[in-house]
């Protein structure tokens, strides 16, 4: 249920434009002006910023640090993607909550966001940890035109605009490790899971996951991954606005995915290459039935691994795990 407090954050920020009065708050949302007061003082506390003029009223100039609804869809600058935004504090995964919406039918560019998640997950049902607001959690509803054997390459294409985005936030390297990981140095921040909905020959619609570790301490992960574990912040030493950065991914994502359409996966692939971790080096290549060593090349239009093997030869590698 919408508390006083959350009736409060949607009346300014509807109003953000003009002045709304203490008295006019009060009729609205039926709590005393001290309470108004009150409210007002706590937000400014959770780093809202007002501007306040006697007789006036007050309006709020910006909402930094919470991450809602309203905060992320005002000031939002895109036309399509996230226009329709889903926010929950709490949820077991933030796919599970776009796949139901996508059944019902919800519009491409509907955008799940979550604080915590109880049971998020990764690939082959692996754990994702996510249960504290420090990172950012979302699902992001895509119906492209494009064959399902392509769908990879939203992967890859989630991947490099990711990049894009926090390269605008921090100046550290950062890079893609096949097929869906971000690292900085030898430390995971960033996975991607692309879950799709299809006919042999039309897909139906993607749910892409994207999991950003953001301010956590390194004792916010559990002890078996913290060595090869970062986030944002303990990489940089800074703190992010979460609000900020997820405007800034959707942005990004909206831009680079028109960008996609119209030139193809060269695009992508480009882009790619440029930020490929082990670009050029020996891997291992682990397969369900094989494994091998191997020279990471560069990626295909299909999205694979396109590696060179001790016997000379290149080989696509279309689901594995790359270890070194
Ligand atoms: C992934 O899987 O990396 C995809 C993660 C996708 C998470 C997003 S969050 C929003 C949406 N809702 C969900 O429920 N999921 C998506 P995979 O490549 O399978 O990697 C999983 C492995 O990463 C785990 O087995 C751990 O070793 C490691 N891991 C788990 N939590 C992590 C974290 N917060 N940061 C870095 N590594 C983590």
């Amino acid at each position: 249920k919408e508390t006083k407090r959350d009736q409060l954050i949607n009346l300014l920020a509807q109003n953000e434009k003009d002045f709304i009065s203490g008295q006019a708050v009060s009729g609205k949302l039926n709590i005393s002006r001290t309470a108004v007061w009150k409210h007002i003082n706590e937000l400014k506390k959770d780093g809202y910023q007002f501007e306040a003029v006697p007789k006036k009223g007050y309006r709020l100039i910006s909402s930094p640090t919470s991450v809602n609804e309203t905060t992320i869809k005002w000031d939002l600058k895109t036309e399509w993607l996230g226009q329709t935004l889903i926010f929950k504090d709490e949820v077991d995964s933030t796919q599970n909550i776009a796949h139901q919406l996508a059944r019902e039918g919800a519009e491409s560019g509907t955008v799940v966001v979550a604080n915590k998640q109880l049971k998020g997950r990764g690939r082959l049902n692996r754990k994702w940890i996510s249960h504290q607001d420090d990172g950012i959690w979302m699902s992001l509803i895509l119906r492209p035109e494009m064959p399902p054997y392509q769908a990879s390459q939203m992967t890859l294409f989630t991947a490099v605009s990711v990049v894009d985005t926090i390269s605008k936030f921090v100046k550290l390297p950062v890079k893609i490790k096949w097929p869906n990981d971000l690292f900085i140095g030898n430390k995971k921040f960033c996975g991607i899971l692309t879950e799709m909905q299809a006919e042999l020959d039309h897909i139906e619609y993607l749910v892409i996951g994207i999991g950003l570790n953001i301010n956590q301490k390194q004792t916010a992960f559990p002890t078996e991954i913290q060595s090869k574990t970062t986030s944002l912040a303990i990489a940089s030493n800074q703190h992010f606005d979460r609000k900020t950065l997820i405007q800034q991914l959707l942005v990004d994502y909206e831009k680079n995915y028109l960008e996609f359409q119209r030139t193809g996966f060269s695009y992508v692939k480009d882009k790619w290459i440029e930020n490929a971790y082990k670009l050029g080096e020996n891997v291992f290549i682990k397969m369900p039935k094989k494994s091998f060593e191997a020279t990471i090349k560069g990626i295909s239009d299909d999205g694979a691994l396109l590696v060179q093997t001790n016997q000379n030869t290149i080989e696509k590698v279309y689901s594995a795990e790359i270890h070194w």
